[in-house]
């Protein structure tokens, strides 16, 4: 019995997993055919960027993952940070306005957007619970789940199916496209 129930999970387990991965085929294909010039160089820069001997891997693109998400984790981190004027870790409403009264008016806008969307509590500070919770959350805007799991999937153009993906495999996927329409 146990063993049934333990098949029948494992095969829940494979067929969600089989569905998903389905899913990001379908995904792919579309953003192939929505822009096949552009796929073709946003995938042919990131051989180049992240693969090794002209062929990229899962562990490139994970890099890749990492690096455009830590960009922006980085970016958000230093904006807030910068306005931590007396440098306790929290930005103040007085802070910012001293800031503000030194920024351009559309920096003004910019960094009142910012205060905003970061103060989750909406206490009239960001503390650094709330700094850190916009670094991860700016992160995710650059590059979210569904973009990621897009990426990914670019390894399904890998012809040979040695688990690298090189300009060669990619072109013939390219070209496939073609003759499929
Ligand atoms: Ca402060
Ligand atoms: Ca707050
Ligand atoms: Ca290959």
């Amino acid at each position: 019995m146990v063993k049934i129930v333990a098949a029948m999970v494992l095969g829940l387990v494979l067929w969600a997993q089989n569905a998903l991965a389905q899913d990001a085929k379908t995904a792919l294909d579309e953003e192939m055919r929505r822009n096949a010039v552009r796929f073709g160089d946003e995938v042919t820069d990131l051989i180049a960027g992240f693969g090794q001997n002209g062929a990229l891997t899962l562990a490139g693109i994970e890099d890749h993952i990492a690096l455009t998400r830590a960009g922006a984790r980085a970016t958000a981190l230093r904006r807030l940070v910068a306005q931590d004027l007396d440098a306790d870790g929290t930005v103040s409403r007085k802070e910012v306005a001293v800031v503000q009264a030194a920024a351009s008016a559309a920096a003004r806008g910019r960094l009142e957007r910012l205060f905003i969307t970061a103060d989750t509590d909406s206490d009239g500070q960001v503390d650094a619970d709330e700094i850190a919770a916009e670094g991860k959350a700016a992160a995710l805007r650059a590059l979210d789940e569904e973009e990621a799991t897009l990426l990914r999937a670019i390894l399904s153009l890998d012809g040979d199916g040695d688990g690298a993906l090189t300009t060669r495999e990619l072109a013939a996927a390219l070209r496939g496209l073609d003759e499929a329409t």
